[in-house]
Formats: structure tokens, sequence, C-alpha cells
């Protein structure tokens, strides 16, 4: 027998196809009957399982790949200078149904040896670069999740085109949306991301957690990060509140006055007018002039009925709100336009927009990750106090 120099991997290369291939053949053919005594009886003998490196035989004992004990300890190859089989001859033929060669078995002794070493704890001071690895790894592979997200919803039976090595991340998460070929809305979803990317908060991550456990902490267990209008879900609240104004007062014919009138309308019936203030901001929020020079520099977008809309109430919304007077800040937040642009621009499906928010996140709260690993900054653990306490210390 000629000695083979194929490695593991390689031999099993080989094996795979053909398994598979055999155990799909005459699925019909009747191999037992079910007794009662196999049920009560913990199955026993009852030919249910498949499994592929060993039968045992009630009077011979085990056969591996069809190979005895005594057949093995003829052809298995030994250590050096050994008789005994090895442990990893024994692996390879359990794997590959095939007797290794010597050289095979001392070159998975040798790989074996090679990832033996348990890994060593890592010095406190360089949990940063482990971090960063992770942290853009979990970048790297956040456009095709969430783009599949969108495609399993709501485009369902499309292929999805493979990451092109030579586009951007968002190149890449607009080409796998579906939208490719829209360069401006691609455009848009650059600014948007980079603009969204950063916001405080690192509860998760203060635990040491790895980034892929505090991103997914960010994203599914912060009620405020990420589901509600007050926070994220803010620029789908706008869009619908900016439509239903677009049907009630007719968009060709809306003006400044039926906008004031609509936000009175808004305001006493207690509700908010969304896109408007911020728990920090006193002004207009840089975002939203951003977001608003693209659209200004983009013909298509001065002729869009729904941003032509969000721009007249920006001219009157900030007076009404004054008027008002309960708001700290009656000046738009990002959430007053950037729904209505991806609206605009055919993305229309509502419910997607706090996922390409969450993806815009993800630069910041990883950002935070690495820098609180590289500070060495300790588990966030704020002291509570009960109102009995507060108030003795409000006496104080
Ligand atoms: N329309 C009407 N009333 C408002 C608005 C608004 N846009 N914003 C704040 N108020 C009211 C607020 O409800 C509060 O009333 P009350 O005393 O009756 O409870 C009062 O003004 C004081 O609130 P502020 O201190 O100015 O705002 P706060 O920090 O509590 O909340 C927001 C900030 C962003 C939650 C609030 O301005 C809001 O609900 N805005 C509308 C929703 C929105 O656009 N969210 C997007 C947030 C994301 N982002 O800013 O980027
Ligand atoms: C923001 O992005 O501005 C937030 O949603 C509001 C905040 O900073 O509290």
């Amino acid at each position: 027998r000629l000695a083979s120099t194929k490695s593991l991997r390689e031999t099993l290369q080989e094996v795979i196809p053909g398994r598979s291939r055999s155990s799909s053949r005459s699925s019909q053919t009747v191999v037992g009957d079910v007794k009662v005594e196999n049920i009560i009886g913990g199955m026993r003998g009852l030919k249910a399982m498949l499994w592929e490196a060993s039968v045992l035989d009630p009077i011979e004992g085990i056969r591996f790949h069809g190979l005895s004990i005594p057949d093995c300890q003829k052809v298995l190859p030994a250590a050096p200078g050994g008789k005994e089989i090895i442990p990893e001859s024994m692996l390879w033929l359990l794997l590959t149904g095939q007797v290794p060669s010597t050289e095979q078995t001392r070159a998975l002794s040798q790989e074996l040896a090679e990832k033996g070493e348990l890994p060593k704890g890592i010095k406190k001071a360089e949990y940063w670069t482990y971090t960063l690895e992770d942290c853009i790894n979990l970048m790297a592979r956040l456009p095709a999740l969430a783009a599949r997200i969108y495609r399993n919803v709501y485009k369902p039976g499309q292929d999805i085109p493979a990451i092109r090595k030579d586009l951007d991340l968002i190149g890449n998460y607009s080409n796998m949306l579906g939208y490719g070929g829209n360069e401006s809305l691609t455009e848009y979803l650059r600014l948007y991301i980079a603009l969204h990317g950063d916001h405080e908060g690192d509860l998760v991550g203060s635990t040491l957690s790895d980034p892929y456990l505090a991103y997914s902490a960010a994203l599914f267990a912060s009620r405020r990060a990420l589901t509600l209008p007050p926070h994220s879900l803010a620029n789908q609240e706008v869009l619908r509140w900016q439509m239903a104004m677009q049907k009630e007062l007719g968009h060709l014919t809306s003006t400044h006055e039926d906008i004031r009138a609509y936000l009175w309308k808004t305001l006493k019936s207690g509700q908010v007018v969304p896109g408007y203030g911020h728990g920090v901001l006193r002004n207009p929020d840089p975002r939203f002039i951003a977001l608003q020079e693209f659209c200004q520099a983009k013909p298509e977008l001065k002729q869009s009925p729904i941003v032509d809309l969000v721009n007249k109430t920006f001219e009157v919304a900030p007076d009404v709100l004054k008027e008002h007077g309960k708001t700290k800040n009656p000046w738009p937040n990002v959430d007053a336009t950037s729904g209505c642009v991806l609206y605009h621009y055919g993305l229309t499906e509502f419910k997607y927009y706090t996922v390409i928010f969450g993806v815009s996140r993800a630069l910041g709260c990883l950002t935070q990750l690495v820098w609180a690993r590289a500070l060495g900054l300790p588990l966030e653990r704020p002291k509570s106090v009960s109102m009995d306490v507060l108030e003795k210390l409000v006496k104080q």
C-alpha cells in the first residue's frame, strides 16, 4: 500500500461527498418495526440512528468503520518507537473511514501539539487589541446581516449579492439591500449612518462582555435605545406624522398657515411634535442641518413632496413650539427629516429604519468599548438611593 500524504482535511473533502450520496439512497426502505418493548425499553435494538464511525455487535464487539479492535491493532500506526494504537490514528480512522499512513499520523500529532497549549491570560493592557479585532469583525459583518433581515422580511426569495471587495461598507450594504443602483440613496445612507454613529451608553460593555454581547444587549435589551418613539423610533413616527399631515392638507396646496394649524392640532391633542426637541441640545441638531444640506444639493429631493413638507414644517414649527412654551428646545432633531428622505428614495418599509439605525450605532458603541478596554475603565455600578434616603439628603 502506497503511503498517502494527503492531509486530514483533504482526505475528508474526498470522503464526504460519497458518504452523503449513499445516505439518501433507498429512503423508503423499511428496516424494522417498532415494538412495545422498544418504546418502554429505552429503544434498545431499534434501528433508528445513523452513526458513522462505529457499529457495536453484541457478539463481536465494536468495529470502527468495519475494523475490529484486533484489526486496528494490526493496521493503525503507533507512536514513534511505540507499538500501541495512538488516538491520532484512531481519530483519523473514525473521521475518514481510512487507515492513515505513518506520515499522516505524525502530521496530525504535530498539528495537535501545535494547537494544544491553553490560551494564556491576556494582560489587561492588551484587552483593547482583541476588542478592536472583534469590533472590526462585527462591523464588517453587520451590513450583510442587516441586509439579510431586510431581504428575508420584505423581499424574500431574492438572491443577495455577495460582498464586493472594491466597495465601502455602506456601498456594500446598499448593494445587498438591493439599492446598489441608486447612488443617491447609497450616498444618503453613508451620511445618515456616519452621522448617527455615536451615542453615550456602555453599561453591558463595562462588564468586560465581548463586543458581540454588548452590541446585542444595546440593540435588544435597551428599550430606550431602539424601540420607542422618544428615541430612534422617532424617525418612523415623524414620517407617519408628516404623511398624515400630507394626506390631510394635500401637499400641493399646503401653506405655512395650514401647517401651523396642523401643528396646533397635534399639540392640543396632547401629542408631542415628533422630530422636535432634544434631551440635551438647545439648538437645531447639526445632524438635521447636514441632512438638510444633503437634500438641498439634490435636485430630485428639492422636488420631493415629503421632503418639501419637512422643509415647510421646519419653517413653522419652532415658532409654534416656542409659543406652546413647554419644550426646552423648539428646534428640529435629526429624526425630523431622516426617515422622510429614506421614504423618498423608495426605502418605504418604516419598521426597517430602526435596523439601519442599529447598524449606525455600532460605530460609536464599539469605539467606546475599545476605549474602555484601552483605559481599563471599571464596571459601571451607580449607587442607588431609596426615596427615604433621597429625602434625608435633601433635608440635610
Ligand atoms: N412637542 C411638544 N412638546 C414637547 C416636545 C415636542 N416636540 N418636546 C418636549 N415637549 C414637552 C415635553 O413633553 C415636556 O412636557 P411635560 O412637562 O408636560 O412633560 C416639556 O416639553 C419639557 O420637555 P423637555 O425637557 O424639553 O424634553 P425632554 O428632555 O423631556 O424630552 C424628547 C426630549 C426628545 C424626548 C422630547 O423633546 C420629545 O418627545 N420630542 C419629540 C419626539 C422626538 O423627536 N424624539 C427624537 C429624539 C431623538 N433625538 O433627539 O435625536
Ligand atoms: C440622539 O441621538 O440625539 C439621541 O437619540 C437623543 C439623546 O442624545 O439623548
